[in-house]
């Protein structure tokens, strides 16, 4: 049975990295404070008990997905800025890109009664035609406790290059067991799924993903996180939930309302900037801070 490595976030970043390269996943240890977790957990309580199950076999009818972390809780906005996390994106997400980005937050509840989910690769979310990069590194920190048996993530260390259509046996499988303020750490490429919940009580999770700043997010970070909220937090995060530049020529915009713009540029669209959009969304209001990009050219 394959397990994986356990290791301390206080451990050189190469050597992280090292065990990433070779096994595409790890378990860090008490990498959060239990309070830090638990805190966290009461802020986001509320938004997860609310949460619709999921809709098919794959998000899990026995399943709950929770998102827009960052407009909704303190401490997960803490558990995004990982400083560790921070170093090993930047190891492993750099060679490809200026800057990365934030691809989801998203708390997972499993709950009893889940079956195990197919055993996939989170980069297939972008298709199979996207090769030659690594596209992403991936967290599930553990809010609840993870053990073979409440669904911890399977994982299948060191498959990164196997074939799409590998048939998985049981022994090849490594279950993610680990304490609440640990945190699983796999790449994009890695085979995993999270695990069956044949227990009384709920798997919870906090999924953090991390992704090259010139690739499409999966959560849609603008609207999940609006200018409105996402003016009042530290630049750093503004910048990795996506309110920057993705690189030299990727995300810029032109506030739609800027002096001096000319009358053939203003188009009827903006006319609704008053009031409310036809889609709902706040004119003018939504792209209301200008500031907020203005060092994206830096
Ligand atoms: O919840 C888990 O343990 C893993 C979930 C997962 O891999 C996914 O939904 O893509
Ligand atoms: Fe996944």
């Amino acid at each position: 049975m394959p397990k994986l490595e356990v290791l301390d976030p206080d451990a050189p970043i190469k050597d992280l990295m090292k065990v990433l390269r070779r096994d595409g996943a790890f378990i860090l240890k008490d990498a959060a404070s239990r309070q830090d977790i638990a805190d966290t957990w009461q802020e986001l309580k509320p938004y997860v008990e609310a949460t619709e199950t999921g809709s098919d076999a794959f998000t899990g009818f026995k399943t709950t997905r929770t998102g827009a972390l960052v407009a909704r809780s303190a401490g997960s906005r803490k558990l995004i800025l990982d400083e560790t996390l921070h170093q090993m994106c930047v190891e492993f997400l750099h060679p490809n890109c200026a800057r990365h980005q934030l691809h989801l937050g998203q708390v997972i509840r499993i709950m009893p009664g889940q079956p195990r989910q197919a055993i996939h690769k989170d980069r297939w979310a972008w298709g199979k035609h996207l090769t030659g990069v690594e596209p992403q590194l991936n967290t599930i920190w553990a809010v609840t406790e993870f053990t073979r048996e409440n669904g911890a993530t399977q994982v299948v260390p060191g498959s990164m290059d196997w074939a799409d259509d590998h048939n998985f046996s049981e022994d090849e499988i490594a279950y993610a067991e680990m304490q609440p303020g640990s945190v699983l750490v796999y790449t994009g490429s890695v085979f995993h799924g999270g695990g069956e919940n044949a227990t009384q009580s709920d798997r919870i999770g906090i999924n953090i993903t991390y992704t090259l700043g010139w690739l499409r997010q999966e959560e849609n970070q603008y609207l999940s996180c609006p200018p409105e909220i996402a003016k009042h937090l530290e630049p750093q995060l503004q910048k990795l939930i996506g309110y920057t530049m993705g690189s030299y020529a990727l995300g810029y915009y032109t506030p739609p309302l800027e002096a001096g713009a000319g009358p053939g540029i203003v188009g009827p669209e903006y006319a609704l900037s008053e009031g409310t959009r036809e889609d709902g969304m706040q004119g003018a209001g939504l792209l209301g801070d200008a500031d907020l990009l203005k060092d994206s050219f830096s």
